[in-house]
């Protein structure tokens, strides 16, 4: 990349007038900018309703890599929610107390810089960006520590992400001491904070029709990765091959990333949860699990799908997989809005331990059934993660899985809150799996088999939509795509 911006000066003609590098970037919020106005309108109403107040929302820090060079740039989700605006180094001030010729939403952005745009791209700059996003004022960023104590001043409390980092809680500290150091002017600082995230949260966990429509768009580039992935692959193949066809395949439909690292696990490899995509050889006989997907627009995918290297599953994996599988239809059958977000995963065990006890994989002789498998937590041994997630702008994304505010029990205050009610618009993973380590107590011809299957739901009134299911789930449909691609149908 290139090394110092200030060798522009000495080089480059006097640029005249505003540059726009990146012409696409320039229309706003994706969705509109009345989406993101309607959810700060929101926010607003929330803390009017609490006695008022001023919130603050900042979007993430850029991150140094190493020497000069950062990571690649992710706004903060929460920031994203609330404005739809991904450049670095914003903050959105929200004030419930604002009277009718104040501003309530205002942002802080990067100021106008013809040469840093230069060598950087595009910004809105805060008279841009208040156009474009909607926002009833604007200032540049390095006005923060000016503004800021001007617009907390004589509020009644603040609202942000309480304690959730110690870079932004002593930016906050600062500016409330600058307020109190103008106490004798008649000023007064805030005299409460409160934790902002439970109320986005609760906003969050239910995602609206655009959210929805770019998940569904999201879900569908990656299940195109994941067909791929089974079309190329070939034994004597290495992870990181399989995986450059994921990427690819992401970049190539116009998704901005994968959602996460991806996994990309040949072999036993797969019993390792979090197995990075690494140097392994796909052998014949070998099982493959991936677990990739893209993020599209902020907005997360998530799949998993087991396959064999040489296209056909051998009869111990076919076993295995066909107990997943019927765990992962158990799970999805259980998934509606009134039901708990723990029904999926009861679901999915009960399968799963009944299909340890029929292989032998949990003795026999020691349960005599699977109530006892499940009581005991036999399973567990094989099945160590829980069936799904929330999914959304984080992979895993915001939002209690519990009540909160639940009434507690008088007989055991210190009892956890009953799982959270699944509601129509909430979306979530589902993601049994199984995983058998080599072991003496374990018949051979089921070790170092892995088998995680993960499909991407929204959870409907009368069961779930599968935004994930572009690529195949049954084994034979898998067997039939690469035997197709491999030329041998
Ligand atoms: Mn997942």
């Amino acid at each position: 990349m290139d090394s110092n911006p200030s060798t522009l000066r000495q080089t480059a003609p006097a640029a005249t007038g505003e540059t726009h590098p990146a012409a696409d970037v320039q229309h706003g919020p994706d969705g509109g900018a009345a989406l993101y106005r309607a959810r700060r309108e929101r926010v607003l109403a929330a803390l009017r309703a609490q006695g008022g107040g001023v919130a603050l929302v900042p979007t993430a820090p850029e991150a140094l890599r190493n020497r000069d060079a950062d990571y690649p740039y992710r706004h903060d989700s929460y920031f994203y929610y609330l404005t739809g605006f991904t450049e670095p180094e914003a903050l959105l001030v929200l004030d419930a107390n604002a009277g009718e010729n104040q501003p309530a939403a205002v942002l802080f952005c990067r100021a106008k810089n013809v040469e840093r745009e230069t060598w950087e791209g595009f910004r809105y700059g805060p008279d841009g960006a208040r156009e474009a996003f909607g926002f009833d004022a604007a200032f540049p960023f390095d006005e923060l520590d000016t503004r800021i104590p001007q617009l907390i001043a004589n509020r009644p409390a603040l609202h942000y992400a309480l304690a959730g980092s110690e870079r932004f809680d002593a930016q906050v500290k600062r500016w409330i001491d600058a307020v109190r150091a103008q106490g004798r002017s008649g000023v007064t600082a805030p005299a409460a904070a409160y934790d902002l995230l439970p109320l986005l949260d609760d906003m969050r966990v239910i995602k609206d029709a655009h959210e929805l429509d770019t998940m569904r768009r999201a879900g569908k580039i990656s299940a195109l990765a994941h067909v791929r992935a089974m079309q190329t692959c070939r034994p004597g193949m290495r992870e990181y091959e399989i995986e450059a066809e994921l990427l690819y395949t992401f970049r190539k439909h116009g998704a901005q990333t994968p959602a996460y690292g991806s996994i990309v696990a040949a072999g036993a490899n797969a019993c390792v949860l979090h197995y990075p995509a690494g140097n392994a050889v796909a052998r014949e006989g070998d099982l493959i699990l991936i677990d990739a997907a893209c993020e599209l627009n902020g907005y997360a995918s998530d799949i998993t799908r087991t396959f064999p290297a040489g296209g056909r599953f051998t009869s111990a994996q076919r076993e295995l997989y066909d107990i997943v599988l019927a765990a992962q239809q158990a799970a999805i059958d259980a998934t509606r809005a009134g039901v708990n977000f723990e029904a999926p995963h009861e679901a999915a065990v009960r399968v799963l331990a009944q299909g340890l006890l029929d292989t032998g994989i949990v003795d026999r002789q020691r349960f005599a059934s699977v109530d006892d498998v499940i009581a005991e937590r036999a399973y567990a041994r094989f099945y160590m993660h829980r069936t799904g997630h929330w999914l959304g702008m984080d992979v895993h994304d915001a939002g209690d899985y519990r009540e909160r505010g639940a009434a507690k029990s008088a007989e055991n205050p210190d009892a956890p809150p009953p799982w959270r009610t699944l509601r129509a618009g909430m979306t979530l993973t589902i993601e049994p799996g199984l995983y058998i380590r080599a072991a003496e107590d374990v018949p051979e011809r089921y070790w170092d088999i892995g088998i995680r299957i993960e499909d991407d739901a929204i959870v409907t009134e009368t069961g779930c939509e599968l935004i994930t299911r572009d690529v195949p789930v049954a084994a034979d449909a898998i067997e039939a795509l690469m035997q197709n691609a491999q030329g041998r149908a």
